[in-house]
């Protein structure tokens, strides 16, 4: 009689050792997820593009470097993971080709939330994105910042930024 109740009181803590772990699990799971960190934007998910998008929408494309006429010029090298130059200066209401050279072997871009600029169309936006670059691609954009300042540059592809992919652009009068 004392052994078989020793058997069942053995089985009932392993049962209760294995109900607070599972519960445990699930707990750190559920605890964990809220703080995952939703891509921007991105090829896989062109979706997300609409949430933020108002403030940084993509400018038009220019590939070869070709159009928007502009004398001034700022090139900066993407890699994985980090712009270099990490700051850079331009003046407010002059315009500036903006020259993204990814030299890395992922995808990049470069994305400014908060800075009215001109495009190279006349149209006057709050933050703007250069287009995504591909591994050896360099891409460029002619904007015309409005307003004097410091703001936070950074690549939108999912992660990069977390990885050290910021910036300072600063505007000054
Ligand atoms: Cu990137």
């Amino acid at each position: 009689m004392p052994r078989d109740l020793s058997v069942t009181v053995t089985i009932a803590a392993v049962v209760l050792i294995g109900a607070a772990i599972l519960s445990t699990g699930a707990l750190l799971a559920a605890w964990s997820m809220p703080g995952w960190d939703m891509p921007m934007h991105g090829g896989n998910m062109p979706g997300m593009m609409m949430g933020r998008g108002s403030t940084a929408a993509p400018l038009p494309a220019e590939v070869s470097g070709s159009g928007g006429e502009t004398d001034s010029e700022v090139v900066i090298e993407a890699g994985d993971f980090f712009f270099r130059p990490a700051e850079f200066t331009v003046r407010r209401g002059e315009p500036v080709r903006l020259v993204l050279e990814n030299a890395g072997r992922a995808q990049h871009d470069l994305v400014v939330i908060g800075l009215p600029i001109r495009d190279a169309g006349g149209r006057t936006r709050n933050g703007f994105s250069l287009a995504v670059a591909a591994p050896g691609q360099t891409v460029s954009a002619v904007i015309t910042p409005l307003e004097s300042g410091r703001f936070e540059f950074f690549c939108s592809v999912a992660g990069h930024r977390q990885l050290g992919m910021v910036g300072t652009l600063e505007v000054t009068d």
